[in-house]
This record gives structure tokens, C-alpha cells and sequence, in this order.
């Protein structure tokens, strides 16, 4: 057991955090108030080697842990968690494909968007206007047509679909099969692929979401993913490791709201003594350090849990809704011990609370978190034995 990072990660780590210090966090306030996504920071972070770690060698990527991924994104969203998300989305867009492409289709469709001079973007289209947290309700249609498949459907939420040169589709080639019938296709920006209206959010104003339409859009047979039928199963474990990442986000930005809460009230001073001194204050500062650390070591386990090959669902699920949960409370209770300073924008806090909502929505929303945990803990107790020996209203009550 051993808590410190390897010198590679802390140097990773380093490297990051001076990234978001230098090109996030002063900029941050003033290109939210574009709303539109941040180019130039996300170029930055592509040239300082910051982007698509968990490519593969073999297909031109860094081939880095997921657990070295989730350190660059705590770096990344302590700076702003808009940016971030623009920065990582492409882990979400091509971990279905790591996970079920050849690496045939890895070289073809990845690597030329990671290896250019230029950034170059994916967009994970899963959602629809009729289904988010029931990801199997996907009505998009793939229809086999010769040597082709002919895509038709609308996605919406997707995280840099305008930016995006290849999209990682999830349709029905047999709707008849509900979640056995969803298959993962990887198309380009071609003929019959149209963007569709673009999000008007509250926060994470740094990262763009749009519609994305696909009318009549013909791919080879070679853009899908795995075998038809293995979309929803690639889905959910893309999103077992992708999780690890939002939770990371997330730690960032619990951790930025206790920095900035900390500073503020060991210099405002209210009766004569800095506020920091009334327990009050200093009790919520406490709690927002504890929600922090336990954010941080839920995230890390998850994340090294999936490099080890293990099933990491579960864990997964705790780091991303405790995480979300702890950054949107650190975030609140930064706005509330800052005051009036909180409230207003040129201050970090309140912009802090309105992207904190969104990392409890997205890649899941917290309740489907809870669903996923839950649907775990209660399969694992089954054969479970405490050493209690007890019957249950007088019989064994398993759940099947
Ligand atoms: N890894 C591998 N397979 C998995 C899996 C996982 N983590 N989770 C589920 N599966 C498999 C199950 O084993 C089951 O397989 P069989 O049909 O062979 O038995 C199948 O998938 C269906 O599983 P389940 O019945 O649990 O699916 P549900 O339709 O009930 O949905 C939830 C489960 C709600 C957890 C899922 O739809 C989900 O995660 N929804 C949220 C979607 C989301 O995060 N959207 C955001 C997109 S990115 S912004």
C-alpha cells in the first residue's frame, strides 16, 4: 500500500497543475463570458501533451493509465471545469473505441485526429432528446445497406459535437432487441452530418454542446465498433471508466472552492478577527477538506481499479456522485462564507456553483450513480455472510 504517486505521475501531475495556473484559472472568468468553447486553451493543452492519454502506442497515443488521466483532469478542473471538459471530452469519444475497436480501426479513424499539428476533436453521441438516463431507449437507426451502413437520428447534449471530426455513434441495428440491438459506429464529419441547436446553459459556459443531426449517412461496414449488438455494453463500460474522470473534475473543483473559501477567510476581517476564527466558518472548512480528500481517494481507487482490470462499476459510480455531490456542497458553502463576494462574477465562487451543477447531470446523472452502486452492493450481498446467523421473518430473504 502505498499512497504517494510515482515520480512519472507527480511530474505529470506538476505539469498540469502549472498548465491550469497558468492558462486556466487567470483566464477562466473572462472567456466564459464568450460561452463558447476555448480554442486557444484547448490547443495549449493539446501542444503541452495533455490531451488523448489513454490512446494506445500502438495507434499513436501515450498509452497512459487512467489513473494518470484523472490527474490531469483534477489539475484541469481546479482551474475551470468548463475547460476541462473540453479538454477531456475526447477521452469519452474514443474510450468506446479502445475499448471495442481493432487496432486496424484505431490507426484509421484515431489516430490521425491525435497526431496532427492541430487538436482535432471526437463527440460520444449516446443521448437523446428521449433518452438520457435510460440509454437503451436509442431510437437512431443503422441499417445495413451492402457494404455500408446508412445512420439516421438525432443526438443531443453532445459535448464538442461542433468542434468534432469524428463522431462515435450509438443506433439500433435491431430496435426489436431494445439494449442487445445497439451497435457503435465511428463516423466522420461526412455528407448527412449536421449540427443541430446548441445549448444554452447555466454553467460550464467553457465547453460547447449541440444537437447532432445524421441524415442518410452512409459508412463503410469497418466503422463499426465490436460486433453488432455490443453498443450498450460498450457504453456502460466506457462510462465505468469515464466516470473516474468526471469525479476527478469534480475534485478539482471541490478542492478550488476550499482554497478560495480558506484565503478569504483568513484575510476578511468581521467584530475585530478574521472571519476564519468563528466556528461558524472554520467547521465548514473542515467538512469542505474532508469532502475533498474522500473525493480524491474514491476517484484515484476507481480509476486504478479499471487500470488493474478490474470491475470497477461500483466504485466508479461512488467517486462520480460523491465527488459531484461534494464539489456542488464545497461550492455552495464557498459562495456562503465569501458573502456578497461570492454572489457576484468577478469573484471565482459563484461561477465555481454553477459549473458544479452539471457534473451531478452529466455522464450519468447522480441518481443513476446510485442505481448502478446499489444494483451492485445488493447482487454482492446475496451469498454474503456477516457471521450473523438469523432467518428473516423466519425465512432467508435473498434477492434474486
Ligand atoms: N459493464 C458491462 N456490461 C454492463 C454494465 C457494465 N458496467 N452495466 C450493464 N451491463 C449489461 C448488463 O449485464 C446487461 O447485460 P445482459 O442483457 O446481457 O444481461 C445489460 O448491460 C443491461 O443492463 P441493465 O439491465 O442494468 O441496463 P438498464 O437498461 O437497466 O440501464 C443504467 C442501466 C440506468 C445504469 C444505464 O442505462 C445508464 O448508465 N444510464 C445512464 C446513461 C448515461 O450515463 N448517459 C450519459 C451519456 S454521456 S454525457
Amino acid at each position: 500500500m502505498n499512497f504517494s504517486l510515482s515520480e512519472k505521475d507527480e511530474k505529470l501531475f506538476e505539469r498540469a497543475k502549472e498548465f491550469a495556473k497558468e492558462h486556466i484559472t487567470p483566464k477562466a472568468i473572462e472567456l466564459e463570458k464568450r460561452n463558447d468553447f476555448p480554442k486557444e486553451v484547448v490547443q495549449k493543452a493539446y501542444e503541452a501533451g495533455l490531451m488523448n492519454l489513454h490512446i494506445p502506442k500502438e495507434a499513436g497515443g501515450p498509452g497512459l493509465s487512467l489513473f494518470s488521466e484523472t490527474l490531469v483532469s483534477e489539475a484541469t478542473g481546479y482551474g475551470c471545469a468548463g475547460i476541462a471538459t473540453s479538454i477531456m471530452c475526447n477521452n469519452l469519444a474514443f474510450a468506446p473505441l479502445v475499448i471495442g475497436a481493432t487496432i486496424e480501426q484505431l490507426k484509421e479513424y484515431v489516430e490521425p485526429l491525435i497526431t496532427g499539428k492541430d487538436a482535432k476533436f471526437g463527440a460520444f453521441c449516446l443521448t437523446e432528446r428521449k433518452a438520457g438516463s435510460d440509454a437503451a431507449g436509442v431510437a437512431t437507426r443503422a441499417v445495413r445497406d451492402g457494404d455500408e451502413y446508412v445512420i439516421n437520428g438525432l443526438k443531443c447534449f453532445i459535448t464538442n459535437g461542433p468542434q468534432a471530426s469524428m463522431f462515435t455513434v450509438f443506433a439500433s441495428t435491431q430496435p426489436e432487441l431494445k439494449h442487445k440491438g445497439l451497435s457503435v459506429f465511428m463516423v466522420p464529419k461526412t455528407k448527412g452530418v449536421q449540427m443541430g441547436h446548441i445549448e444554452n446553459k447555466l454553467g460550464q459556459l467553457n465547453s460547447v454542446q449541440s444537437e447532432v443531426i445524421f441524415e442518410d449517412v452512409r459508412v463503410p461496414k469497418n466503422a463499426l465498433v465490436g460486433k453488432e449488438g455490443e453498443g450498450f455494453k460498450i457504453a456502460m463500460m466506457t462510462l465505468d471508466k469515464t466516470r473516474a474522470g468526471i469525479a476527478a473534475i469534480a475534485t478539482g473543483v471541490a478542492q478550488r472552492s476550499l482554497d478560495e473559501a480558506a484565503k478569504f477567510a483568513n484575510i476578511r476581517h468581521q467584530f475585530g478577527q478574521p472571519i476564519g476564527r468563528f466556528q461558524g466558518i472554520s467547521f465548514l472548512l473542515a467538512d469542505m477538506g474532508a469532502r475533498t480528500a474522500a473525493s480524491r481517494h474514491l476517484t484515484r481507487y476507481a480509476a486504478w481499479l479499471a487500470d488493474q482490470g478490474h470491475d470497477n462499476s461500483k466504485d466508479s459510480a461512488f467517486a462520480k456522485f460523491f465527488a459531484a455531490d461534494s464539489a456542488m456542497q464545497n461550492a455552495i458553502d464557498a459562495v456562503q462564507i465569501m458573502g456578497g463576494y461570492g454572489y457576484i462574477s468577478e469573484y471565482p465562487a459563484e461561477k465555481l456553483m454553477r459549473d458544479a451543477k452539471l457534473l451531478q447531470i452529466y455522464e450519468g446523472t447522480n441518481q443513476v450513480q446510485r442505481v448502478v452502486a446499489s444494483g451492485r452492493i445488493l447482487k454482492e450481498s446475496v451469498n454474503l455472510d456477516t457471521g450473523f446467523k438469523v432467518k428473516y421473518d423466519g425465512q432467508d430473504a435473498p434477492i434474486p
